[in-house]
This record gives C-alpha cells, structure tokens and sequence, in this order.
C-alpha cells in the first residue's frame, strides 16, 4: 500500500508543556530567551493538541489519509533524559495510537523531532557521545509500550538540520553558533540512530527509517570555484547524512577545506557498523534545491547565492516542483543497490493564507502540493522504488524561529481560539486521495 498521510511534530502542535509529568525541553529554554524566536512566541500552547488530540483525528479521518507521521516527545517520556519511563507520558501516545488504529490510520512514529530533554542538554546534548545510548534507552521504552501497534518508526527528523541550525548558526535550540565545530552532533546523532534501530528491532519494531533533509544542489556556475563549493555542500547538507547510513563510510571532506572526519569525530570500532544497520526505508524531506556559489574569504566553504526565476513561499523558499523528481533519481544513482525504498516524510509550504468567512482559498498550496505529487510520480516512473507521500503540515503550527508567523497546514488554526478550520488545499488532498 502506498503511503498517503500528513505529517507533524510534538513541539510544534502539542502545548501542554508542564503537563502530564512532561518534563523541559531544549525548545522550550530556547524559545522563552528573549530574541531567540519572531516575537518571542513558544510552543507553551502551540495547537493544543495535546488536549484536542481526539478532534484533530478526525480531522484526519475527514481527510482520508491512510498514514499519520507524528512524533513523541522524549521529556514526555523521560522527563529528564534518562530512567524510567513516565507513564502518562507513554498513555498519550498510547491513546492516540489506538485512536488511528481505530480509524484506519497507519501510526508513523518519529522518536527525536528536536526537542532534546533539557537535562541532557545541561550534560553537553549530542556535542556529548553519551547521548547517543541514552537516545537508544529511550527508543528500547517506547517501542516496548508501542511496537506492537506501530509499524513504522523513524528515528530522527532531519539531523542535518537539526546540526546545522541548532549548533552551527544557533538559529535553533540549543542555540549553539558552533559553525563546523558542531559536526560531532552528525556522528552522534547518527550512532544515536543506529543503537535505537538495534532497539527498535529487538523490541520487535516492524520498519525502521530516518528522514534525513535532502536538497539538489545546483552550482551557481560551470566555474571551478563554484563547482568545487557546490560540491562541499553537497557533501555537508546530504552525503555526510546519507552516505554513513547507506554505504557505512563518511564521505571525505577534506578536500573542500573541511576538515576530514577522522580529526573531528570521535568514531570507535562498531560505530559505523551501528549507524549502517539496514534501513526498511529513508525518509527524504524535500523543500527547495539549493545554490551554491564559490566562499566568501575567511567564511565557510560555500555561499548560499538564492534561487530566482521561480515563485516563492512566505519563507522565501524557491517553488521547484522537478527538484523532487531530481532528488529522487539522484538518489538512486548515487546509491544504487543500497538505498532501500524512499518515503517522502516531508513535502509542503508556507502562504500568509487568509481566513475569510468562506474559508481560506489557499491555491498557492493546492498548486505546489499538486506539481510536487506529480514530480514524485514521475520519480516513480523513472524507475524510484518511493512508497510514500507526507504532507508538512497537517496544521498551522509553531514553525521554529519563525513562531506562528509561517502557516504550512492543511487546516487553518486560529491560535487565539484553537478554531480548526480545513483550507481549500484540505478539500483538494481529500479528493486526490478519495480518487487514488
Ligand atoms: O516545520 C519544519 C519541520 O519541523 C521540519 N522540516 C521542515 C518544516 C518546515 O520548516
């Protein structure tokens, strides 16, 4: 069965931030320090989906998906990192597990969608190798309450990102501007992965996948300086994600003035061999290509030169739908044999949509998630094994730095009153997948 379903995130939509025994996230200190998000806005309440979880389904049964990807809090379940488990914690997703079953939802659960307990953070976060088992006692946990009803499981969402971001540009929690200093957070999110994989699999998980965020890069020009950056990035952004895990090596990095992995990253014997444990699939997250131009001096390795020519999202984010069906051939070309299947766990935009007493008429998204679906089959028809299709967002939810100000949803959420109302693009999804 192909996979058609949306897609969210604990911090993003939950709130109920001291309830139920939850305990404090690194997003939660991060987003209360004054400037560190668009008007100071936090997840504390977010879409209140923790006490809406029920209304929200339906929401989804009304949409006719046949997967949902959610993913669990880990301070909801160790409230600080380690120990054992909490068990209202584990009741809410236990809840809302049954609750999809019943509805005919396949649960896609994520383990680590950023929001690192606090406390694990106080002891160096994933700049520290320990974090990496406590990741994989935290897994054992869950899938021992859950993996007999949860089929798929991802690991980790977007580790890039979540390096990059929260630890390089300290854009996100932690916060950190370690700029290449930060690479550590790759390998130890990465053997985070493999020991929870091993976890999962021993507490009888069925599928195990990550959802890495991936982008075709473009060098800004046939230069020899331009070519040579895009390909630094290309190694930094995806072949240092994807390579590990599907070929068991690092890519070498030396050569783009990064320093090579084995001076920078504490590997030991068994690492690798951890991290390339078998994949039932990879999660692709796909937003925008990127493109690359030569560095400025003294700077990193590359420069970002933007994207023009194309129509933009409320982020700013370049539309370009045959960038999918790039990513995916690329994919394949680049792994051959050892990519497993590919779920795309990822895929929507932002619009300033506008709620008018008929709705909002969001037709920028109905376009987008409309190319980008046939982009993907196209993919397919290329010869990619893809099996899956999430839209991001099922709601408007706390987008990060961004706060509440980038609206991805399929459903319109008034923050101030918690009123869901589905956008045009809901009613367009719901007659796609009615006519799959
Ligand atoms: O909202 C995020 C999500 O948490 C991770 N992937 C990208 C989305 C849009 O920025």
């Amino acid at each position: 069965m192909f996979l058609w379903g949306t897609a969210t995130a604990a911090y993003q939509i939950e709130g109920a931030v001291t309830e139920g025994g939850r305990g404090p996230s690194i997003w939660d200190t991060f987003s209360h320090e004054p400037g560190r998000t668009r008007d100071g806005h936090t997840g504390d309440v977010a879409c209140d989906h923790y006490h809406r979880w029920e209304e929200d389904l339906g929401l989804m049964s009304g949409l006719g998906v046949n997967a949902y990807r959610f993913s669990i809090a880990w301070p909801r379940v160790q409230p600080d990192g380690s120990g054992a488990a909490n068990p209202e914690g584990l009741g809410f997703y236990d809840r809302l597990v049954d609750g999809l079953l019943a509805a005919g939802v396949t649960p896609v659960s994520t383990l680590f969608h950023w929001d690192l307990p606090q406390a694990l953070q106080d002891r160096g976060g994933w700049m520290n190798r320990d974090v990496a088992e406590r990741f994989a006692g935290y897994a054992a946990i869950v899938a021992e309450r859950l993996a007999d009803r949860v089929p798929m499981w991802i690991t980790l969402n977007e580790p890039f990102v979540h390096m990059a971001f929260g630890h390089g540009l300290g854009v996100h929690a932690p916060g950190q501007a370690l700029l290449l200093d930060a690479l550590p957070v790759a390998h130890h999110q990465l053997l985070g992965h493999g020991l929870a994989a091993r976890a999962l699999r021993a507490a009888g998980a069925g599928q195990v996948l990550i959802s890495n965020n991936c982008t075709p890069v473009w060098p800004a020009s046939d230069s020899e300086e331009d070519l040579t950056a895009a390909a630094a990035y290309d190694t930094l952004h995806n072949r240092l994600f994807n390579d590990p895990l599907l070929l068991g090596a690092y890519p070498d990095m030396s050569a783009y003035g990064i320093k090579s992995v084995d001076d920078v990253l504490d590997i030991r014997d068994g690492d690798l061999a951890a991290i390339a444990t078998p994949l039932d699939g990879l999660g692709v997250n796909y937003y925008n290509p990127t493109r690359i131009a030569a560095p400025a001096p003294g700077g990193l390795p590359f420069t970002d030169a933007g994207i023009t020519g194309y129509p933009a999202t409320a982020f700013g984010w370049p539309v370009v739908p045959d960038g999918l069906r790039e990513l995916l051939t690329g994919l394949r070309d680049r792994y051959g044999e050892a990519l497993p299947p590919i779920y795309v766990t990822e895929n929507g935009c932002s619009h300033e949509d506008e709620l008018t007493p008929e709705g909002v008429d969001d037709q920028e998204r109905i376009a987008y998630l409309r190319e980008h679906v046939d982009a993907l089959q196209r993919a397919r028809g290329q010869g990619v094994d893809v099996r899956g299709y999430f839209v991001w967002s099922l709601l408007d939810n706390f987008e990060w730095a961004e706060g509440y100000h980038q609206r991805f949803g399929l459903v319109h959420v008034d923050f101030a009153t918690q009123r869901r109302t589905p956008k045009a693009s809901y009613h367009w999804y719901r007659e796609f997948l009615a006519a799959q």
